[in-house]
Formats: structure tokens, C-alpha cells, sequence
């Protein structure tokens, strides 16, 4: 009898030993903190140092590139909103997650996520804010999202039963404090995985009010290329409709509107048109309205006074779309202040890995646009910015050429778990650790939509120098070299000094779509 007992009381004494350790390493298993915008530009974020790093600054980003790591050369595989999130999720591109266009059916939940494995990994999962996939998340042990786009003003966000609830305050607000709230109330027994994902500061660009007029007394500098013609390359460019000239909205982005006779008139009180005015309560749309009102009046004067040559009138609507673009990127920048703070005052800063980053680039300006899509530098870039104590040295600069295939096993490994063979994309962790000797030479690129905003079905590869764009609808080629011509300016896939390079991207091309077991070319 006695020695059953001293037996069983070993061994209970032993698992409960098991446990408390299996409990204690999980505890010190790194906690992950994906900050995550929507269309965020790397020239909107001061330490990338782009052309407007002098006039709007993101010092709570920046802080983030300061203690750790700004990737300088961080691609998305597909510039659109889901894509990009599908493939964050999957570590795979499109053609491989399912999830191509934002149209469509909603993303697969029945295939393997990061969520899910972290979650079974033994993290506590959440997701809030944007989410654009359109079927519930799944592997969050909590997620609140928008419905689609979501709101800026006052917005709905689905709850967990599914059912719809409406906040009063703005979107980038209230989207942090949720993230908060639920960091308080954690399970705090077990490491965190928290996807905090901003609706700013995508289109229709607008601000919280405190930050109306912020840009106002800043003379904004204008991309080179805000007059691009579209020579020298695929004849597809011509034919886009994003242009800040031809395109952008006289409600929707300008903020006035137009009368039914199409002259551009002041927006009055109940016909604004725009949805964010819409959903604004009373006093939200007295401040809007003292803002842009008087602004309003004195364009208008000038605008109708016949005085105002086309080209002035494209450098307004410039100046009105940056002034709102850069005053939303302000809460968002609020909101990392707010994060990184909390950490610090929680004593996490130590053992957690903060990341920024947005689901894809952005025009701002440059070529004339706004809105992504094309493979451009501009819209394919994504920002990439990473702290983690102890691992990551501060003020580090890697230059690989990384994309968001690679976010998935990064988190993977961070959190010591094991990186499925199907995975496309590989870990960061041997460069956030300044480790790793050998890496890839260059990146595909596919974009599958069938046409909002008029860009065409195109695909390519780029290497640290040179990029190769693939138009299978038109039948063309396009070849830069990013060294001589950083604005992407003039396709050399003609110049015969090119021949030996575009021969070798486009195998380099084929190579990548055989290694990646990407579809046969245009995608139905
Ligand atoms: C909306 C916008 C587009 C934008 C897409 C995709 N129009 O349709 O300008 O390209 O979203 O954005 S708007 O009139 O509704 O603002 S994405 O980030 O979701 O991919
Ligand atoms: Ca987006």
C-alpha cells in the first residue's frame, strides 16, 4: 500500500513539476504585436526618410525603427487589400491561399492559418479592426472586425456571436482601445498573439477631427512624377482611372461635390454625399464643417473665378488629398504611441516583438495616382518594422529583399514552432538576428483583378536592380532599371544594351512561377 502511495505521490508531484515548466517556458515565449495599417506608403513614415519625412513626421513608428530593425527592401506579392492579408495569414501566395481579388468568394478558412497554428501553438489569438476577408476569422480566441472596409466615423464592428454593434468615436481610436481592453483581460498565463489592423489610412482619407488642419501651414512637396504621361511604357498605364487629375472624387476625396449640371459646388448639410459625413453625429459634422467650409469657399472663389489654370487645380486636389492622407496616418501613429507605451507600462516592451506594417503601398501622387495595385515601387512596396529586445539590435537597416510570404513562418519561429513544408515564404528571424548569410535574390509579383480602377492583370519579378512586368492581356513587357530610373520612367525591354538582362529576368520570371507553381497566364 505504502509504496503505491509514495508511487502516485511522485508522480503527481513530477507531472504538476511538467506542467508549472511546460506553463513557465510558455509564459516566456515571446508575445507578438502586429500593428497593421491599411494602405500606409513607406514616403508616409518619417524614417523611411522619403520625400515628406521632413513635413509629416510618425515619431511612434519611428520609435519602433529606432529600438529595432526598418527593412528597407519589404514587398507585398499581390498590391490589394485581402491578398495581402490571405497571404499574411498563409505564408503563400494568392494562387496558392485562394484569395486573389478582393472580390470573390471569401478567404478558405478550412486551410491551415498561423492563427490557428499559434493558437494550438498555445497563444492567446486576437484579431480587431480591419479584416477584408469576408468569412468569419477563425484561430482567434477573440477577434471584433469590421464589416468590409469598415467606417471611419462611428463604425460597426461584427462581434464574435455575429452580431453588429455600433461605436461612437473614430476608427483608429477605438480600434486601439479594443486592443488594450483586450490585452488587460488576457489570458496572461499563456503568450499573446495580438493583430491590431487599422482602417486608416485608406481612401476616403478622413481624419479624426483633432487633427483637421494639421497639415494646413506645411508646404507639402510634390512627387516628380504627379505629371507623368505614361510614355515609354505599357500602353495599359494610359488607361488607369486613379488619377489624382481625372479621377479623384470631388465628394469623396476632395470634399465638396458636384450638382447634377456636374459644376462642383459647396456640400451642403444634407447632401454631402460622402459615407464618412453621413454616419457623423451632429457635433462631429459642425467641427467638419467649420473646417473644410470656409476652406471650401475660398477654392471655390478661385476656381470660378477662371484664374486657376488645370495644372493649379491638380496641385489643389494634391495638396487636399495629402492633407488628409498624412492627418489620418496621425492617429494611426497615435495609436503605436499608445501600444508601445502600454507595453512599457506592462513591462512586455522586453518580451515581445512589435511589428508595423500596412497590407500594401500607396500612391501618394507619384505618377499621378492615388490608390496601389501596379508593381511600381510605390504600391508594391510594404512597410516592415520590427523591435524585439535582446534579438533585434537597435537602428539595424536589413536591405534583403523580403515580402509577406515571410511573415507567418516569422511568427512561427519566434514563437518555437515548426514551419510547414508548404509554406512559401521563409523566416526573418536569421535576418532580425543579423544571422543569416544566404537569402533569395528575387521576388514575384501577381496582381489578378479584372479591373477597378482600370489596372490590368499583370506579373513580374524584381531583383535588387531590375524589374520585369509581365501584361498577358496586351501581350507586353516591361523592363527597369530601378538604378538609373528610380521612378520607373521608361521601360528599357527594347534597348538592345538590355538584351542580356531581359533575357535573364524573364528566366528568372519563369523560374520563380515554376518554383512557386504559379497559373498559367491571364488568370480567368
Ligand atoms: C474601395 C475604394 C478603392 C480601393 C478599393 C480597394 N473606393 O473600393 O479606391 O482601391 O476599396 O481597397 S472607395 O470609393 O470605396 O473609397 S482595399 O484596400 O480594400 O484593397
Ligand atoms: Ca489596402
Amino acid at each position: 500500500m505504502f509504496t503505491i502511495y509514495r508511487f502516485l505521490i511522485v508522480h503527481v508531484i513530477f507531472l504538476a513539476a511538467c506542467v508549472s515548466l511546460v506553463r513557465t517556458s510558455a509564459a516566456e515565449r515571446p508575445n507578438v504585436l502586429f500593428i497593421f495599417s491599411d494602405d500606409h506608403a513607406v514616403n508616409a513614415i518619417s524614417s523611411y526618410e522619403g520625400p515628406l519625412s521632413k513635413v509629416a513626421a510618425t515619431p511612434n513608428i519611428d520609435r519602433i525603427a529606432k529600438e529595432g530593425a526598418i527593412f528597407l527592401n519589404s514587398f507585398c506579392g499581390n498590391s490589394i487589400c485581402g491578398p495581402s492579408r490571405a497571404t499574411i495569414l498563409t505564408g503563400k501566395h494568392s494562387h496558392k491561399n485562394g484569395f486573389m481579388r478582393n472580390s470573390g468568394k471569401g478567404f478558405d478558412q478550412s486551410q491551415w492559418t498561423v492563427a490557428k497554428a499559434l493558437q494550438e501553438g498555445g497563444y492567446s489569438t486576437a484579431v480587431i479592426g480591419k479584416w477584408h476577408l469576408k468569412t468569419k476569422p477563425e484561430g482567434f480566441d477573440h477577434w471584433e472586425i469590421f464589416p468590409g472596409q469598415g467606417s471611419y466615423y462611428n463604425p460597426v464592428f461584427i462581434q464574435p456571436d455575429g452580431t453588429t454593434k455600433r461605436f461612437e468615436g473614430y476608427a483608429t481610436d477605438l480600434t486601439t482601445e479594443k486592443s488594450i481592453d483586450w490585452l488587460d483581460n488576457r489570458d496572461a498565463s499563456r503568450p499573446f498573439f495580438l493583430m491590431c489592423q487599422h482602417k486608416a489610412p485608406h481612401r476616403t482619407f478622413a481624419p479624426a477631427i483633432r487633427h483637421l488642419g494639421s497639415f494646413d501651414d506645411v508646404e507639402i512637396p510634390e512627387p516628380e512624377t504627379l505629371f507623368d504621361n505614361y510614355a515609354n511604357r505599357s500602353a495599359t498605364l494610359a488607361g488607369n482611372e486613379m488619377e489624382i487629375d481625372r479621377h479623384f472624387d470631388w465628394a469623396y476625396d476632395a470634399k465638396l461635390r458636384k450638382n447634377e449640371r456636374g459644376d462642383v459646388i459647396l456640400p451642403a448639410p444634407d447632401r454631402y454625399g460622402t459615407p464618412e459625413y453621413n454616419r457623423m453625429t451632429p457635433s462631429q459634422k459642425n467641427e467638419w464643417d467649420s473646417y473644410f467650409s470656409p476652406r471650401n469657399q475660398r477654392f471655390l472663389e478661385q476656381f470660378r473665378s477662371g484664374k486657376m489654370t488645370h495644372r493649379e487645380l491638380v496641385q489643389w486636389k494634391y495638396r487636399r488629398y495629402m492633407r488628409n492622407y498624412l492627418s489620418t496616418v496621425k492617429a494611426v501613429d497615435e495609436s503605436v504611441g499608445r501600444l508601445l507605451k502600454y507595453l512599457d507600462d506592462h513591462d512586455l516592451a522586453k518580451n515581445t516583438l512589435v511589428i508595423y506594417s500596412s497590407d500594401q503601398g500607396f500612391y501618394l501622387g507619384e505618377h499621378g495616382w492615388y490608390d496601389k495595385r501596379w508593381m511600381f515601387e510605390e504600391s508594391f512596396r510594404m512597410p516592415f518594422i520590427a523591435r524585439w529586445p535582446g534579438k533585434i539590435a537597435p537602428a539595424s537597416r536589413p536591405d534583403e529583399l523580403i515580402q509577406n510570404i515571410d511573415y507567418a513562418p516569422t511568427f512561427l519561429e519566434v514563437a518555437g514552432l515548426s514551419i510547414p513544408d508548404e509554406i512559401q515564404g521563409r523566416s526573418l528571424v536569421p535576418l532580425m538576428e543579423n544571422r543569416q548569410s544566404e537569402w533569395r535574390d528575387s521576388l514575384y509579383y501577381s496582381y489578378y483583378e479584372l479591373g477597378e480602377h482600370a489596372v490590368p492583370q499583370h506579373f513580374g519579378v524584381r531583383t535588387m536592380r531590375h524589374k520585369l512586368i509581365r501584361f498577358p492581356v496586351s501581350d507586353e513587357w516591361n523592363l527597369f532599371d530601378l538604378q538609373v530610373d528610380p521612378h520607373e520612367m521608361r521601360s528599357v525591354h527594347e534597348d538592345p544594351s538590355y538584351r542580356e538582362t531581359f533575357a535573364a529576368m524573364k528566366r528568372e520570371f519563369e523560374r520563380l512561377r515554376k518554383a512557386y507553381d504559379a497559373p498559367p497566364l491571364p488568370v480567368k
